[in-house]
């Protein structure tokens, strides 16, 4: 427990958590939807939700939990009392806080709450369908979210695609099929996953329980699923994600777990780009923040590399 206890230093957790309550992390690259789909899902319900920006730079900043009370019968005879905590997270590529700050507020918040006896009950991945390109460094997010649930957790994923709201605007520039397209492209960039039990699910930006492609549907699919997954007959089972039993069963520490492993890679790529751009301002500063992050990862890297990047500061 000493390493949670020196991650929670840097974080939130949720105190008093219960055996029962159904909990469900929101994940996904920074700016792609997922504190709008919590206020899209508590506003009707008055309480206060996540903050959510339309600037540039990224805007949930530290993991928080709300608790959601389905006004929906049939999802309240599904969760026959439990409490449904949402986890709200900050998404990689922040633009203020690096990835592996953000795979370490993750892991606070995954370890330290419920005594590090937490189970979720399914895990969404928030990706927008439109606009931008499937780049490398989303590819790579995916690998390291792949890590951090583990094989036991990929069939409690639900990848959900954001602005679907903005399907029939852009149809109308683009051509009919545009969305389906780009989902479809996006199924297969995600296939490993999908093939292992993951599925997908379509979001807009709207607050009513009833609009076509509403967070509330999207919510009650991942908690009917959650739910289906049994230990035994009448027992909800929940799953330990790979993250959080390699920190607290393995008592490894978060540069040793998979999911950091992976970070390292990405870090290792973005490291050769900015090196292969020669030598100014801009490259070095993101190259010190990286070469940072790695050293905390205890990634050696070769000296002359080292000397060539800091030599010059
Ligand atoms: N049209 C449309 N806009 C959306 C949708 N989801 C999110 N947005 C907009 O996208 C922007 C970013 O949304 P956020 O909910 O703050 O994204 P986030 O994933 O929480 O971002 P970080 O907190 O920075 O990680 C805001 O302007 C939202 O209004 C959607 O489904 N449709
Ligand atoms: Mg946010």
């Amino acid at each position: 427990m000493n390493q949670v206890r020196r991650l929670t230093q840097s974080g939130e957790c949720l105190e008093n958590g219960r055996d029962s309550d159904l909990v469900i992390p929101i994940m996904g690259p920074t700016g792609s939807g997922k504190s709008s789909f919590i206020r899209a899902l508590l506003n009707d319900l008055a309480s206060p939700g996540p903050e959510v920006s339309n600037g540039i730079n990224s805007c949930t900043s530290v993991v928080q939990h709300y608790f959601f009370e389905p006004k929906s019968k049939s999802l309240q005879a599904k969760i026959n009392g439990r409490r449904v905590v949402l986890v709200d997270t900050p998404g990689f590529d922040d633009t203020n806080a690096s990835d592996l700050e953000i795979l370490r507020r993750i892991a606070v918040w995954l370890t330290a709450s419920y005594g590090g006896q937490m189970k979720v009950a399914g895990i969404i991945y928030i990706y927008p369908i439109f606009p931008g390109r499937y780049t490398h460094n989303d590819r790579t997010n995916v690998k390291v979210f792949k890590k951090l649930c583990g094989n036991n957790g990929i069939k409690w994923v639900t990848f959900a695609t954001s602005r679907w709201d903005q399907e029939e605007a852009i149809e109308a520039l683009e051509g009919k099929g545009v969305f389906t397209t780009r989902e479809g492209q996006l199924h297969s960039h995600w296939k490993d996953m999908l093939a292992s039990g993951a599925t997908s699910g379509r979001l807009a930006k709207t607050n009513s329980p009833r609009g076509k492609y509403s967070a509330h549907s999207l919510l009650e699919e991942v908690i009917t699923k959650g739910l289906e997954n049994k230990a035994k007959e009448d027992e909800f089972a929940g799953v330990m994600v790979a993250l959080q039993e390699q920190i607290v069963k393995k008592k490894r520490n978060l540069p040793k777990t998979a999911a950091a492993r992976e970070l390292k890679k990405k870090l290792d790529v973005l490291m050769r780009e900015y090196n292969s751009l020669g030598d100014n301002e801009t490259v070095r500063q993101k190259t010190r923040a990286i070469v940072g992050q790695l050293d905390e990862l205890k990634i050696s890297l070769g000296g002359r590399i080292k000397l060539f990047l800091l030599g010059n500061s």
